[in-house]
């Protein structure tokens, strides 16, 4: 593969800073917002929702599925972190870690999810200090025998919703201290399983006892600075075809009617609905969004993401809402059929073209010609803007920003993968 030399980066970026300035863009700017935009990453696509609770810990029930037989996977902690880390120095920028309540450091002994505390995240938050990367979190509802029936905060034995209650406060507990500990909001999204495969008749009480369940969650209060919440609703999952508790229009009212953001997951609508078109919608009455990327694809709503028109449409539609501080952006996506490190990259480095395109788009041009009534040069002004050289931009902030320029990532991914995963069993 050509390498691409700092000088050709520089010369190439000066062509495009004077290309994109003939539309009135600064490229410069452009390159500054992106600069400070976090991206928060995953960390059970590097385990394939596996987690640490016990040895053999694998992702069972819950309606979502990891396949392929990739080797690598991260068995350890360590790994775990080490994989991250490899992932991190591929991708410009400072960004966030999102963890899962089954990634607790139980050093070797089993901790029951309605027992997680504080200590359990303790090395996590050391490290994320060391690597300079901030945390999110998750409870884990499934992957659990008291998940198997399908339900869990929805569940109409009050046991069951009483033990994923406790699991969900000790999640926040968990969250809020991370977020005092590394001076940013950590948040915590929530997401359940709960539905059914086939066609049930009552949907009613469910839903009710979801409503109650979440209530009694969320009594207790935490800062803004420490920790906030999302809910993130879902289309239909595997075994929850016919009926899914949480779907959008449950947490759309709830996180409206109780001050809490909602989560969008890409793959969790219809094909053909439009993520991008919500938020200038929710926005108006919610402040803060969440954002799952990931890619559906047919029934499954976790490939990873590429730099395709839903991402590019989102990522402009954030830019023109100037809503980049309201709308935080996540990756959710699992796939062992590739190098996960690889992977991991890909998708946030798609998220950051995405956003960088948007930022680099002419705006006031744009609205111009939309407020003169000339669709045609609309249509050919979007057209026009696809020839850019926004490659070029995006290599310079590479440079900049130290990470490898052109396609040398993909020479580090492999390298990683003889010297480090392959060796894995
Ligand atoms: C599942 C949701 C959820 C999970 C993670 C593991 O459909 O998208 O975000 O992917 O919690
Ligand atoms: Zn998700």
């Amino acid at each position: 593969m050509a390498e691409l030399t700092e000088a050709a980066i520089e010369k190439g970026y000066e062509l495009a800073r004077e290309r994109y300035a003939e539309f009135g863009v600064d490229t410069e700017k452009a390159l500054g917002v992106l600069s400070a935009v976090p991206i928060s990453v995953h960390v059970w696509h590097g385990d394939d929702v596996g987690g640490f609770e016990r040895p053999d810990a694998s992702l069972s029930g819950g309606g979502i599925l990891v396949t392929g037989a990739h080797p690598g996977r991260a068995r350890t902690l360590d790994e775990l972190r080490a994989d991250l880390h490899q992932a991190f120095s591929l991708i410009p920028g400072r960004h966030r870690v999102n963890l899962h309540a089954m990634y607790g450091d139980f050093a070797g002994t089993f901790v029951e999810r309605d027992r997680i505390a504080p200590e359990h995240f303790r090395s996590w938050v050391q490290w994320a200090k060391e690597e300079g990367l901030k945390l999110d979190f998750n409870a884990t509802c499934f992957s659990h025998p008291k998940a198997d029936s399908g339900f869990t905060l929805s569940h109409k034995e009050g046991a069951i919703r009483a033990f994923w209650i406790e699991h969900v406060k000790r999640c926040r507990e968990i969250s809020a201290f991370m977020g005092r500990e590394l001076g940013s909001p950590c948040i915590h999204d929530l997401w359940i399983p709960d539905g059914t495969k086939d066609t049930p008749v009552d949907r009613w009480s469910h839903r009710r006892l979801l409503s109650d369940a979440l209530d009694e969650i969320y009594a207790t209060e935490y800062g803004p600075a420490e920790m906030k919440d999302a809910l993130e609703s879902k289309l239909f999952g595997i075994g929850s075809e016919s009926f899914v508790v949480g779907s959008h229009d449950f947490y759309l009212g709830y996180a409206l009617l109780h001050g809490k953001m909602i989560c969008l997951d890409t793959g969790h609508f219809h094909p053909t609905e439009s993520i991008a078109d919500k938020l200038s919608a929710i926005l108006q009455f919610s402040q803060e969004v969440l954002l799952h990327v990931s890619r559906g694809v047919r029934w499954d709503s976790d490939h990873v993401p590429i730099l395709n028109d839903e991402i590019r449409s989102l990522m402009a539609e954030i830019v023109r809402g100037d809503a980049l501080a309201r709308v935080h952006l996540a990756l959710d996506f699992f796939d062992a059929s590739m190098n996960r490190v690889g992977a991991w990259a890909v998708g946030a480095r798609a998220v950051l073209q995405g956003l960088l395109i948007a930022l680099l788009e002419p705006q006031e041009k744009l609205r111009q010609i939309e407020d003169s009534g000339d669709n045609f040069a609309r249509l050919a002004m979007f057209e026009e803007l696809k020839a850019l050289p926004f490659g070029a931009v995006w290599d310079y902030h590479c440079l900049r920003c130290e990470v490898p320029t052109g396609s040398a990532w993909l020479g580090e991914v492999a390298r990683y993968e003889t010297e480090v995963t392959a060796k894995r069993d």
